[in-house]
């Protein structure tokens, strides 16, 4: 039998390895990556098991200390408060699953970081055995003593110090970025610690791969539906026909086109002109790290990381992935809504 590789670089060894760069780091940072990292783990740990709950039925189940099982979205958000919490290097939280910002534990002084997440990304995914997600985002805390206040979360994505996801898939996976480059880690069971798996990540350039819910087309502007109609192959001078591939899971989705290059899209539709997706806890994070990978992300026309949220939950649309096919969203968008979606345009036709 082959033994396990004794030279592992686990995330605790790759996150100290990066922080010795800085000599002036405190480790604040540091810890609260870890913390993250643990409080994600135990998310997998539910995760895993929710499969079995569901199969012996986890409608009202009842664990073996005789609690009701909490629903796994509430599960994982209170895993991550409490990951977080107590450690002293928090000022505030906020998460996709809380209405309002969630106060640091009393009697625990703040921190210089704000946080926030979306604690279970697709989380309708479960009933089906697919993937889910969990999404972050750390800023330095702006208020300048006492618990931290909305003006510390409500910062324009750019000033991020650090983001990540975690794709609970066929094997668990933590990415993240404190802006030196996008880093992956699998969760090896055996010996319960992320491993580093995929040092600096790029996203080529033109991907392979474009994700978006086409039910939605006939509710898209004619300019968007020109733009996909550009993946489907329509417009092959100007951009190379792409395969579909849609979860319905952001972070699985985001994660496969970040890995083999490719375009995500969740546009505004008729009946959501802000489309879907969450600015603070979804939008952000990702353009952070696909900008760190060498790609971008827009919400048509605008850098995502420009946006400066105004409340918690704001919705935005989004196109983030491969460089180029952002930017032929960009350019299809901005051609505006006069032309026809379908007809290629005459220079576009062969021969
Ligand atoms: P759920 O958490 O309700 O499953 O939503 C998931 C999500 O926010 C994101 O992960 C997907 O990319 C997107 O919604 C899918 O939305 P559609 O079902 O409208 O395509």
């Amino acid at each position: 039998m082959a033994l396990p590789n004794t030279s592992v670089i686990t995330i605790e060894r790759f996150i100290i390895a990066q922080e010795r760069q800085f000599p002036e780091a405190t480790g604040e940072l540091s810890n609260l990556l870890y913390d993250i990292a643990l409080g994600a783990k135990i998310i997998a740990a539910a995760v895993r098991r929710a499969g079995i709950l569901e199969i012996l039925g986890s409608a009202g189940a009842v664990n073996v200390q005789g609690e009701e099982q909490q629903k796994l979205d509430v599960f994982a958000n209170e895993a991550l408060k409490n990951s977080m919490g107590h450690t002293g290097r928090v000022a505030v939280m906020a998460s996709e699953e809380d209405e309002e910002l969630i106060a640091i534990s009393e009697g625990t002084p703040p921190g210089k970081y704000a946080v926030l997440f979306d604690p279970l990304d697709g989380s309708s995914n479960i009933d089906n055995n697919n993937p889910v997600g969990t999404i972050f985002s750390v800023y330095r805390r702006l208020s300048m003593e006492g618990n931290g206040t909305l003006k510390d979360v409500l910062q324009p994505g750019r000033n991020q110090v650090a983001a990540g996801y975690v794709m609970y898939g066929s094997s668990v996976m933590l990415v993240y970025s404190t802006g030196q480059g996008v880093h992956g880690f699998t969760l090896d069971p055996t010996i319960g610690e992320f491993v580093l798996s995929h040092p600096s990540l790029r996203i080529p350039p033109v991907g392979k791969y474009y994700s978006v819910n086409e039910s939605y087309f006939g509710r898209w502007s004619r300019a968007m539906q020109r733009a996909v109609r550009g993946f489907h192959g329509d417009f092959p001078d100007r951009i190379p026909a792409k395969n579909s591939r849609y979860i319905g899971a952001l972070v699985a989705d985001f994660h496969r086109n970040l890995v083999s290059g490719g375009i995500f899209l969740y546009p505004a539709e008729q009946n959501r002109p802000e489309g879907k997706l969450r600015l603070c806890y979804e939008a952000s994070p990702l353009a952070f790290i696909v900008e760190q990978a060498g790609g971008a992300a827009t919400d048509g026309a605008r850098r995502i990381l420009d946006l400066t949220p105004t409340w918690l939950h704001q919705r935005t649309p989004l196109v983030i992935g491969s460089k180029s096919d952002v930017e032929f969203v960009a350019a299809v968008l901005a051609e505006g809504d006069g032309l026809p979606v379908g007809n290629r345009r005459s220079s576009d036709r062969a021969g």
